[in-house]
């Protein structure tokens, strides 16, 4: 039975960095009733979709969304109005058709992706079904590994920590998702611990992890490693490690420049210092180990690391298919962050799923540096059965209210939750 949109609102709201982001509110005909609102990128890739804002030099330093607000009243309220919300894929096809751009820059991403995640929410509701359940059918029972980011750089630290972006602990040796968020959040607190007793401060950075200003970037990993053997778990065997470099932003004329380190390298050379840390630290998973449109580094970086271990594309890929497509024939990396705004509708983002399981690659879930207090990625998480998601550190609303929701579907689904563990990567 057919369940109409009856209407649609949008409004400008605040971020986790105090920017307008938009949310969304949609209505059934039943009454079910759906919200959503849309998170933003700092380290944006170059070939994500374009997320609308105003730039209206007056309002929010330029930041504000009320064109994309506008846009969700006077084009795509009226253009829904009567569809079936239980028809995802009909929804945001008329969006794109609507919209009519390759980047969907005219109607902006953020405007469509807000419609599109609140139309699914209140379908869920008409549903009477979890969210998770309603995405994903009754086999959704698969718990991901939560990927902390318990160490904040680069343009997530304003450039006052380390060079690279993202250090990461993973408790894949946990036996359920609850496990995991108590290991990640005390091993979290060791690190504060440690990190105080060394001087250093312990604000946090946009993702809530830490940012000291260390001198290199593998001193990062080295604290990691024993903030987990000081709150009593086995790096390697408990716990292991996974970085998001973000080299983009370090990108100058084919060479990676390390700040800190004082040190200009090419793809090779940061190759093999990716090989060296494999050897000695427990990491998992390397994301964006390099820039966004080095084909071929990628390339030689499958080649040297991608057996041993996983490689996701981010900037890469912008959770595009065609992007992907391309990375699965040349076999440049063996994974794809999934990052529902890169792309713009949830049709999209769970054919980029689809296209990354299909080929044996690996799918990881991913917030925005910006982020607001919505759960939506922990539901997508367990419903498209990636495995492993990434959501910051236990700190901080925006962040642990994934992690937080992840804990109410592990306990909806009772005995029948399956948490992912070691077999959550590809390699
Ligand atoms: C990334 C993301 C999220 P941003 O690079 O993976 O951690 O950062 O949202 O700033 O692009
Ligand atoms: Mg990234």
């Amino acid at each position: 039975m057919a369940t109409l949109i009856q209407q649609i609102e949008a409004r400008e709201i605040l971020d986790s960095r105090g920017n307008p982001t938009l949310e969304v509110d949609v209505t059934l005909d039943d009454g079910s009733r759906g919200r959503a609102s849309v998170p933003s990128g700092a380290s944006t890739g170059k070939h994500e979709a374009v997320e609308l804002r105003d730039c209206d030099p007056a309002r929010y330093a330029g930041k504000g969304v009320l064109r994309a607000v506008h846009n969700v009243r006077s084009e795509l309220a009226p253009l829904l109005r009567g569809h079936d919300a239980f028809d995802q894929t009909g929804v945001d096809l008329a969006m794109l058709q609507r919209d009519g751009t390759q980047s969907k820059s005219r109607l902006g991403s953020n405007a469509i992706l807000g419609v599109s995640l609140a139309v699914a929410r209140a379908a869920a509701n008409a549903s009477g079904k979890p969210l998770f359940r309603y995405l994903g059918g009754d086999d959704a029972r698969r718990m991901p590994v939560p990927m902390f980011n318990v160490l904040n750089g680069g343009i997530h630290a304003h450039w006052q920590g380390t060079d690279f972006q993202e250090f990461m602990i993973v408790p894949s040796g946990a036996g359920s998702f609850r496990e995991a968020l108590r290991w990640g959040a005390e091993i979290y607190r060791q690190l504060r611990i440690t990190l105080e007793a060394k001087g250093f401060s312990t604000a946090v950075g946009d993702e809530g992890g830490f940012a000291p200003p260390l001198n290199n970037n593998s001193e990062a990993l080295d604290l990691l490693m024993k903030a987990i053997e000081a709150a009593g778990y086995r790096p390697g065997e408990d716990v292991q490690l996974a970085i998001d470099p973000a080299p983009s932003a370090l990108y100058e004329n084919g060479f990676y420049r390390l700040h800190s380190e004082g040190r200009l390298l090419d793809a090779d050379e940061m190759i093999g210092m990716y090989g060296d840390w494999v050897q000695r630290y427990p990491l998992v998973v390397i994301e964006d180990g390099l820039a966004e449109d080095d084909w071929d580094g990628w390339k030689r970086l499958t080649h040297a690391l991608g057996e041993r271990i996983e490689l996701v594309g981010d900037d890469l890929f912008v959770t595009s298919a065609e992007r992907i497509r391309r990375g699965i024939q040349e076999h440049s990396a063996n994974a794809v962050l999934i990052k529902p705004n890169q792309v713009g509708t949830l049709s999209e983002t769970h054919t980029t799923v689809l296209l990354a399981h299909n080929n044996g690659w690996g799918a990881m879930v991913s917030h925005r540096s910006g982020e607001t207090v919505d759960s939506f990625i922990a539901d997508l998480t367990v419903a498209f059965g990636t495995g492993h998601l990434k959501a910051g550190a236990p700190c901080r609303g925006e962040r642990v209210e994934k992690y937080n929701q992840l804990l109410r579907i592990e306990e909806t689904l009772g005995g029948t939750a399956h948490y992912a563990g070691h077999q959550a990567f590809v390699h």
